[in-house]
C-alpha cells in the first residue's frame, strides 16, 4: 500500500538560507525548502504539505507550538498514515518528549527531523534525513505502521523521541541516546529493532492531551550553589514542580540548609524530580548517603530519563487532573517508553 504522509514544516536550519546583510542564518519559507529536494518525487508514497505560518528557529519553541503541533496532528490522524516534522535541531528533543506524551494511544508515525546545515548547502544533512524520516514514516507491515511512536531521525539512526537528546552543535551526529538503543539503523537497509518498538495494542482512540502547565523550573547543582539562589527559585509563585539535576545516580549536597529548602518546598506541595547530570545512567535513590534523604522526603526519581523527558512529563502531568494522589508512582512509570522501570 502506497503511504500517505503528512510533512509539516516548523522551521529550523534545514530551511533556513542567510540574511545578505547580517550573514545570520534565519527562517525561510516551506517552497524553498521543497524544491531543494526533486528526490522527493522518487518515494513510494504521496506527500502533503504543511507549514507554520511563520517558521521559527527552534529556540523559539514552547508549548502554545506543542499544542498547535499535537492538534495538527489529532485532526489530521485518519487522513494520514504517517507524520514527519520538520523541527529544528536545538530543542528538537523537548518537543519529540512533549509529543510523546500529548499523543497517548498513538499508533501511527510521528518522526522529527531536521539537519545541520541548511538544504541548499552543498554538504547538507538535511536531504537524507528527510528522505529517511518520510521512508521510515511509510514502513507498514499487514497494511499497519511499524513504528508507532514519536521517533527522533538524525544521521542514520531513528531514536526514541523521549530519549533522545542533543549533544553536539557541530557535527552531524548531532543527538544520542545513552539510555535507550537506536530503534533503527540506517546502512544499505534500514534494520528496525522490532522488539524495541513500542507496541500499541491498546484499540483505544488517540487520545491528544492539550493542558500543560509551564509553572516549573529546572535547577543544575554545582558544588558552591548559594542558598540565597535556591531559595528564591523555591519562592516563585505558583510554582508546582521543579527539577533537580543531580550528581551520579541521583546525590547532592546534605547541608541542612539544602535539605531543609527541599522538605519545606514540598510540605508545600511542589513536586522535586531528581534527574541526573550525567548523560547516561540511572538515579537510585538511597544507594548513596547523600541522597537517602530526599528519598526519605519524597523526591521523585526520573530514574534514567532525559532532562527534557523529565521536564514534559512534568509539565503533562500537572496538568492533568486524575494523578493527583498517585503523582510519585506515576511519574516513576514508563507512559511511553520513556525510562527503564527496574
Ligand atoms: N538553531 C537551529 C534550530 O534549532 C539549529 C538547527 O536546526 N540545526 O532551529
Amino acid at each position: 500500500m502506497r503511504a500517505n504522509i503528512l510533512l509539516i514544516y516548523t522551521g529550523g536550519t534545514i530551511g533556513m538560507i542567510k540574511n545578505a546583510q547580517s550573514e545570520a542564518l534565519q527562517a525561510f519559507n516551506f517552497e524553498h525548502l521543497l524544491k531543494s529536494i526533486p528526490e522527493l518525487k522518487l518515494i513510494n508514497c504521496s506527500i502533503d504539505t504543511l507549514s507554520f505560518d511563520t517558521p521559527i528557529d527552534s529556540s523559539n519553541m514552547n508549548p502554545l507550538h506543542w499544542i498547535h503541533l499535537a492538534k495538527t496532528i489529532e485532526n489530521k490522524y485518519t487522513e494520514y498514515d504517517g507524520f514527519v516534522v520538520l523541527h529544528g535541531s536545538d530543542t528538537m528533543s523537548y518537543s519529540a518528549s512533549a509529543l510523546s506524551f500529548m499523543l497517548e494511544h498513538l499508533n501511527k508515525p510521528v518522526i522529527f527531523t531536521g539537519s545541520q546545515l541548511p538544504i541548499g548547502d552543498l554538504r547538507t544533512d538535511a536531504k537524507e534525513n528527510l528522505i529517511t524520516s518520510i521512508q521510515l514514516a511509510s514502513l507498514q507491515q499487514n497494511n499497519t505502521p511499524v513504528i508507532r511512536e514519536v521517533g527522533l531521525y538524525f544521521e542514520y539512526k531513528l531514536y526514541r523521541g523521549n530519549r533522545a537528546t542533543k549533544i553536539n552543535a557541530d557535527h552531524f551526529e548531532a543527538f544520542a541516546s545513552y539510555n535507550f538503543p537506536p530503534l533503527v539503523t540506517s546502512g544499505l537497509k534500514l534494520q528496525v529493532q522490532h522488539d524495541l518498538l513500542l507496541k500499541n495494542f491498546t484499540q483505544d482512540k488517540l487520545k491528544v492531551h492539550t493542558s500543560l502547565d509551564t509553572n516549573i523550573a529546572l535547577i543544575k547543582l554545582f558544588p558552591g550553589i548559594q542558598q540565597a539562589a535556591l531559595k528564591s527559585i523555591l519562592e516563585t509563585p505558583n510554582l508546582k514542580g521543579v527539577v533537580l539535576e543531580t550528581y551520579g545516580s541521583g546525590n547532592a549536597t546534605t547541608e541542612k540548609w539544602f535539605l531543609d529548602l527541599l522538605s519545606s518546598a514540598i510540605s508545600k506541595g511542589i513536586h522535586i524530580i531528581n534527574v541526573t547530570q550525567c548523560s547516561g545512567g540511572m538515579v537510585q535513590l538511597g544507594h548513596y548517603e547523600t541522597s537517602k534523604q530526599m528519598r526519605d522526603m519524597g523526591v521523585i526519581s526520573a530514574k534514567d530519563m532525559t532532562t527534557e523527558a523529565t521536564i514534559t512529563k512534568l509539565m503533562y502531568l500537572l496538568g492533568k487532573r486524575d494523578v493527583k494522589g498517585m503523582f510519585q508512582l506515576v511519574f516513576e512509570t514508563s507512559l511511553r517508553g520513556e525510562l527503564t522501570e527496574n
